[in-house]
């Protein structure tokens, strides 16, 4: 019996992708190469349903004999492994995104003796139409609250983007960059106590409690599906931080990053060393401790924040308290620096590895911003946080836009640096 190569993702089974199967199995044994989360996540949004659930799916369609793993985009390595005597693929790769992958493929099966089968793709349902869909299902807490931890374990590099309105999260929510490597993407939000405050002119002191920053988050959560990190400052006291970490959980948040400081809270990148007080590493441990007890989701996520380095201490000491935080429970850990070399943060990578291979490792680099994501990758991070950009970008163009109409005592002058209305009003979904 021949077999008939089919890759797919089936996140959705439509008609499209069954023609597809009901036609291959007319010439052949079905072998469903079905992409695994990190095949899908270098070029697509992580599919909704898990690898295993839509194995299931795929292995109960009649027309399929066997569903193996596809772990790459490229079908090329499966097509090397199983050496199928066809493959077969609907004629919409001929352009965009696929088109690469159709080039090999024909290479491929042409050096195996093999053969490709193209069919016209069933009209309304390509991948376009597909995450069209997608976004206009929307998402649950729980759905959204999961994903934060199954793009860690797909992905070499989570990037995460600051978000202070609906606006900026919607931003965060569809842009798209078509690179070498594949598509890239924000895949997920900060929620951050700067710009937080910031935006309701407020300094970034812990003053604005926990509900008013929720009531804020919901216009994001309203209208985005993307997961979220809650930016914890330094949690308060353990029996507030238990009250913190439900209510985050309640509302689809994936994690809260909490810093080990005490005292009045100043920013990390505007205090002096000084003004930066540290709290007793078994204090912190108690916090974390009291907070993991009081989840109710396996999946949520509390991240240790460390600010040895930011209070002028040594990695030694980040090191030190890593690691009594990490024993106490904490599902991952951030160091933060604001030294412009990059240095010290690399060390701490370095060192913070050879312990744990596997647990997250988060960093924020706003002054480091030299180096790429990829070095960043390379010296051991999961998760990048651009922690404040969207913010400080609005900021001057709102200034420029002001002044101009100061300047001119009129606003035509201004127009250059807005959008135009008609824009604005297409900008946001379901608006025309
Ligand atoms: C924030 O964004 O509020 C942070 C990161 O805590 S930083 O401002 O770099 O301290
Ligand atoms: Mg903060």
């Amino acid at each position: 019996m021949k077999t008939v190569y089919v890759g797919m993702t089936a996140d959705i089974i439509h008609p499209g992708i069954i023609n597809i199967i009901r036609e291959a199995s007319r010439h052949g044994e079905v072998l469903a190469g079905l992409l695994t989360d990190s095949a899908i996540a270098a070029y697509k949004r992580l599919p909704y349903l898990a690898y295993e659930q839509r194995k299931q799916v795929v292995e109960s369609l009649r027309d399929v004999g066997r569903v193996v793993p596809q772990e790459e985009w490229s079908y090329v390595p499966n097509l090397k492994k199983y050496r199928p005597d066809f493959i077969i693929h609907g004629d919409d790769w001929k352009t965009g995104i696929l088109a690469r992958e159709r080039e090999d493929v024909f290479r491929v099966m042409a050096e195996l003796g093999g053969q490709v089968i193209e069919i016209p793709y069933t009209p309304g349902i390509n991948s376009t139409a597909f995450n069209e869909s997608v976004t206009s299902i929307g998402t649950t807490p729980d759905l959204r609250l999961k994903t934060l931890r199954r793009l860690i374990e797909a992905k070499p590099l989570v990037r995460i983007m600051e978000a202070h309105s609906g606006l900026s999260g919607l931003i965060i929510e569809s842009l798209e960059c078509l690179k070498d490597d594949g598509v890239h993407r924000f895949d997920g939000m900060w929620s951050s106590s700067l710009t937080d405050s910031a935006s309701k002119g407020k300094p970034d002191i812990e003053a604005v409690d926990i509900t008013t920053r929720l009531h804020d988050l919901t216009q994001i959560l309203e209208c985005t599906t993307k997961p979220i990190i809650y930016d914890g400052d330094t949690g308060g006291i353990p029996e507030h931080f238990v009250f913190t970490v439900r209510t985050l959980e309640r509302n689809g948040i994936s994690a809260v990053i909490i810093e080990d400081k005490t005292g009045l809270k100043k920013n990390s990148l505007f205090g002096t060393e000084v003004e930066q007080q540290l709290a007793p590493a078994e204090e912190f441990c108690e916090k974390i401790r009291a907070g993991k007890k009081a989840q109710v989701t396996r999946e949520f996520m509390i991240i240790a924040r460390l600010e040895s380095l930011i209070a002028g201490k040594s990695v030694d000491n980040a090191m030190e308290r890593a690691l009594s935080y990490v024993r106490a429970g904490a599902d991952g850990v951030m160091i933060h620096s604001k030294e412009k070399s990059g240095e010290d943060i690399r060390e701490f990578c370095r060192r913070f590895r050879r312990e744990y291979a596997k647990i997250p490792l988060v960093l924020v680099p706003t002054t480091y911003n030299r180096f790429t994501e990829k070095e960043l990758a390379s010296w051991g991070a999961n998760i990048i946080i651009y922690a404040n950009h969207m913010l400080r970008a609005s900021y001057p163009a709102m200034v420029n836009a002001a002044r101009t109409i100061l300047e001119y005592g009129r606003s035509k002058e201004a127009d250059e640096f807005c959008m135009p209305i008609k824009e604005i009003l297409e900008l946001i979904p379901g608006a025309k």
